[in-house]
């Protein structure tokens, strides 16, 4: 018997910026990734979101395929900019109208949509009118911009989160500068971050006084550390790792309280985050109904008294990245006896079940949904067939790993792989390919199944026992 539960999800996802392209259609406004990513040097190859994989205009297509895969679920966002070109005010009623259909199209075809609502594409008016993440005033505009999406939306769509992975929009946007507003600024990016957790909560705070029929929750990455020895050092550069990359992000939204030795670290190193009155009220009562967790990888972690920075491989030539370090309090290192992608992450399927039961330690067993997971693989065409049986196996992994630990008790209700469709790595291009379905770049962009396809279809239709 399968140890999935009767009524367990299974699907894939998506977001707007990676797949949608119709960057300028029907009135869309500009995002922060329209402009960043028309900068030179800032993606791999140049490549941008300008058409992605058209999924805007062949979206009733690739419904259609999602159908045939058997999906019961599908987990997209909402470009902000697109509804809402200047990110307040005037309403883009096209872009309603896409969103709308999308999901009538979803429901024809029985398929549950879950909805993100920030995806990292940030209408570029709001990062010129007040430096977007960095003002306030984003958390009255996001408000705004939520409660249209309940209004527009909320009468068919139950699954909602507000954000995905603000350690990456953050942590790139403000620290490392790979991401748009391509900042190296901790103060700016901590109070950003501030922000964002306080534009969660009031979205929270509002799915609840609409009485939207629903459920809401925050996707973050999910990325375990681990120390490389048992020394005490690196013990505690690991513990150090883990309470930045997962408790600062988690804490917030499941507690609704920081960590306090690393809130006290950061007030005394960077005088931040500012609390206005009323912001550890709004945290403390607007705590999300799930927890969505995007597993790739486990990372190493080592004390570190030289590395200072990182250089991230964004070719898939293995070994050309270079690990992150912050000088004083860890550095991420490499397994010796990992098994790594070319992209340089490590396979670690166990990974998955271990962050589950940490989740589960820390803020007890909250309903989860692991929101993504999947390997990025340039995918070889053999006689005509995308095959990519590496693919099958992390996931098959993976899936034996969510099992694992909902045999150990813990309430995972979904499971969304990332990713249903090929589509725009965001700083690596089209040639790290997620998907199930194949996107043909020198052929229209016609859609063709791959050989996980068949195989994904048949773990569905048996809840996960034909792996
Ligand atoms: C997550 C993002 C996704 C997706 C995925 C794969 O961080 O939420 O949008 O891109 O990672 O990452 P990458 O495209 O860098 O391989």
């Amino acid at each position: 018997m399968s140890v999935f539960p009767k009524d367990f999800l299974w699907g894939a996802a998506t977001a707007a910026y990676q797949v949608e392209g119709g960057f300028e259609a029907d009135g869309k406004g500009a995002s922060n990734w329209d402009l960043f990513s028309h900068l030179p040097g800032t993606t791999y190859q140049g490549t941008n979101g300008d058409v992605a994989v058209d999924h805007y205009h062949r979206f009733k297509e690739d419904v259609a395929l999602m159908a045939e895969l058997g999906m019961q679920t599908y987990r997209f966002s909402i470009s902000w900019p697109r509804i809402l070109p200047q990110g307040r005010g005037q309403v883009n009623e096209a872009g309603i109208a896409f969103y709308s259909n999308l999901i009538d199209e979803l429901l024809k075809h029985n398929i549950r949509p879950m909805i993100t609502l920030y995806h990292w594409d940030l209408p570029q008016a709001l990062q010129e009118a007040f430096g977007g993440w960095e003002s306030r005033e984003i958390v009255d505009a996001f408000d705004e911009y939520a409660r249209l999406c309940y209004r527009r939306f909320g009468d068919r769509v139950d699954l909602w989160s507000t954000f995905n992975e603000t350690v990456v929009f953050i942590g790139m946007g403000y620290f490392t500068g790979a991401h748009p507003p391509s900042l190296k600024d901790p103060k700016k990016g901590i109070q950003a971050c501030h922000h964002v957790f306080l534009a969660n909560a009031r979205a929270v705070k509002s799915f609840r006084e609409l009485g939207i029929n629903g459920q809401i929750g925050f996707v973050n990455v999910m990325q375990p550390h681990d120390p490389i020895s048992d020394s005490p050092q690196d013990r505690r550069a690991c513990e150090i790792a883990e309470g930045i990359f997962t408790h600062w992000l988690y804490d917030p939204v499941l507690k609704g309280e920081y960590p306090a030795e690393l809130l006290a670290m950061a007030q005394q190193a960077f005088g931040v985050p500012q609390f206005a009155p009323g912001d550890e009220a709004l945290l403390k009562d607007n705590i999300v109904d799930f927890i969505g967790l995007n597993y790739y990888k486990r990372e190493m972690v080592a004390h570190n008294e030289d590395v200072e920075g990182y250089a991230i491989n964004t070719s898939g030539q293995k070994g050309s990245g270079r690990e992150l370090g912050f000088k004083g309090l860890f550095k991420l290192v490499r397994n010796p006896n990992g098994v790594y992608t070319d992209w340089d992450w490590e396979i670690y399927p166990q990974g998955l079940t271990d962050a589950i039961g940490r989740i589960v330690k820390r803020y007890g067993n909250i309903p989860t949904y692991i929101t993504e997971n999947g390997l990025g693989a340039k995918d070889p065409i053999v006689e005509g067939e995308v095959r990519d049986q590496p693919r099958i196996d992390y996931l098959r992994d993976h899936i034996q790993a969510i099992g694992a630990a909902i045999e150990q008790g813990a309430d995972v209700r979904g499971y969304y792989p990332w990713s249903f469709i090929d589509l725009l790595s965001w700083l690596n291009g089209y040639q790290k390919q997620y998907g199930f379905v194949y996107v043909d770049h020198a052929n229209n962009l016609a859609r063709r199944k791959k050989q996980s396809f068949g195989w994904y279809q048949r773990v569905i239709a048996s809840n996960g026992e034909r792996l």
